[in-house]
Parts: C-alpha cells; structure tokens; sequence
C-alpha cells in the first residue's frame, strides 16, 4: 500500500474521536466520500465515536444522514477533510479544536490544510481515493458504502467522460460493482431523476445564454428567473455539465443569485482554458476545468467573465 495510505490507516486507528468534514455547496463525490468513510471506519471500529459533518443537501438524502455535533466537546479528536483544496471552503467544524488533521482529496493543491496530506490530482474524485483506501487495509466495506462510493465516482467523473478517468477508476468501480453485486439502475434513477422543471430551467439557459465570438458562454440567472422556474440557487451548477461537447463552447459560466447569502454562486466549466487560476481571484477554485467561485459584487461577475471570455480568446488563438 502506498505509504501515505499506510499513515491514514495507522491514525484513524489511533483516534477515538473522528469527525469528517467536506466542502460548502456539497456535491455527490463531498457526501458520498464523507458518510461512506465514516460508515467504513464504524463498521471497522465499533467503539469508535464517527461522525460526518456539515449541512444536508435534501435531493443527497439517498447517501444517508449527516451528524450534529458539537466539536468543542469532543476529546483530543482527529478530523479528516474530504474532497476540498482551500480550509475556508471546509464546512461544519471549528478547525482548531482537533487534534491531528488529514486531508484526502484530489483537487489542485493550493495550500496545506493538514498534518498528513493525501492529495492525487490525478484521481477522478475522492470516492475513488476513498474506494482505493479501503480496498488497500482492513477497512470494512459492504453494499451499503459501495453503493455511494461507486455514486461519487460516477458523479465526478460525469459518467467517466471527464479527465482522470483511468484504468485504475474501471477497476476499482469493476470490483465495486463486482464484489456488491450494485444495482446499477437503481443507484443511476437516485443520482439522476430530476423534476421537469429543472429541464425546462436547462433548456432556458440553452436559449439565453450569449456566447461571445471568443466562445465562450455565459447567464445570470436571478432571482426573478430562479423563481420562475421554481429551481434554487444550486440548480445551475447540477446541469453545467450538460453543456459539455457544445461546438462553439470552449468554456461556459452559470451564475446564480443566492438569496439567502446575498451572493452569485458561479459555476464554470472549460473544454480549453484552465479556469481554476482564473476563479482563484474571485473567492473561488477548484479543478482545472471544473471551477466555482462566490462573489458578492455583481461587477465582479462581470470581470471574471471578462477574464474567462479572454483566456477563451487565448485559447483560440493557440490553436490557429
Ligand atoms: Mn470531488
């Protein structure tokens, strides 16, 4: 086993108290990775005290529950974050009540987080990381956290069309798959099913989104639309990859007017230009294709799809 892998095993053995946190805005892979792992180390270690943290997304219910706790009350415990690159981004803890911190995740590193890092950018997700770990120690796995694991790679890598997905990913699902005997239709109609309200708020950014002559497209979703449709602030980001393989779009950028935080939530993808520099300046990051930001000043929105709409124009011009 890798020796990294050796090292987070060796720890979470040595914890009594283990809290797993993930990133703000969750997605498949953040709570799939989170309630699979805790489920594992439970299932592992019984006396254990496991708890996976950080608010619930109602439509990710199918995952399983999260954990209230109060981690000032907890003695001498270990955190481990999944799934996030930056410690502002980490949801649900106060961060320097823990003890020792591991971080597995396969975003672009930016900055250290943790005493034992575990970061492959190369991985198509965490639930891969997470499928690896487990598969590599004593760990216990039944269908139940297989199930998820197997979810959280389908959903970040978009159904292994996105980069990472390697032959290790194949296998790994394969043995998932395999060893569990998943239901594949079953788990595909929890991940998948959506109201048609959301298809027609799909098909509305369709129709109005303006892509420049530099190809890049772009939408502001606000409130007016958001309610229209009857979707939320986070619907945009669950249909950005549909707009994947779209000839005249080398990158595209959602944003959304969240009420609740008096914010724009944006959501970017590239099939070109690496974004993830790009969305750093504006309270955001992420993959080098897949990027989000958060950002309180409109005209800051309107910057960042300026910078975006000139990488794309960069872009093009290398390929000339
Ligand atoms: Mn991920």
């Amino acid at each position: 086993m890798d020796k990294i892998m050796k090292q987070i095993i060796k720890t979470i053995s040595n914890y009594k108290n283990i809290v797993i946190a993930r990133h703000i805005g969750p997605d498949p892979d953040a709570v799939a990775s989170q309630i699979a792992l805790r489920d594992s180390i439970k299932k592992t270690y019984p006396n254990k005290s496991v708890y996976a943290v950080g608010n619930m997304v109602s439509r990710f219910k199918y995952f399983g529950s999260l954990d209230k706790i109060d981690d000032k009350t907890l003695e001498k415990p270990l955190l481990i974050i999944l799934d996030v690159p930056n410690k502002s981004r980490i949801e649900g803890i106060n961060y320097e009540n823990y003890d020792y911190v591991i971080r597995i995740d396969h975003h672009p590193n930016v900055e250290n987080i943790a005493n034992l890092e575990l970061v492959n950018e190369k991985s198509s997700s965490t639930c891969e990381l997470i499928t690896e770990l487990i598969y590599n120690s004593k760990l216990k796995i039944d269908k139940e956290i297989a199930g998820n694991l197997f979810l959280g790679i389908v959903a970040d890598s978009d159904r292994f069309l996105l980069g990472y997905t390697t032959p290790k990913t194949f296998k790994l699902v394969t043995k998932l798959i395999e060893d569990f005997n998943l239901n594949l239709k079953e788990l595909y109609d929890k991940l998948y099913e959506r109201p048609i309200n959301e298809v027609r708020f799909q098909s509305y950014i369709a129709l109005n989104m303006t892509i420049t002559e530099n190809n890049f497209g772009y939408i502001k979703l606000d409130k007016k639309i958001i309610e229209e449709f009857n979707v939320d602030s986070s619907s945009a980001s669950n249909m950005i990859n549909n707009f994947n393989f779209i000839k005249e779009l080398y990158c595209w950028a959602f944003s959304s007017y969240d009420e609740k935080n008096e914010l724009y939530k944006i959501n970017i993808r590239s099939r070109g230009p690496i974004i993830n520099d790009i969305a750093q300046n504006y309270n955001g990051g992420g993959h080098k294709y897949a990027s989000g930001a958060r950002i309180k000043d409109e005209r800051d929105v309107d910057n960042l799809f300026k910078e975006l709409d000139l990488a794309c124009k960069k872009y093009k011009d290398s390929l000339e």
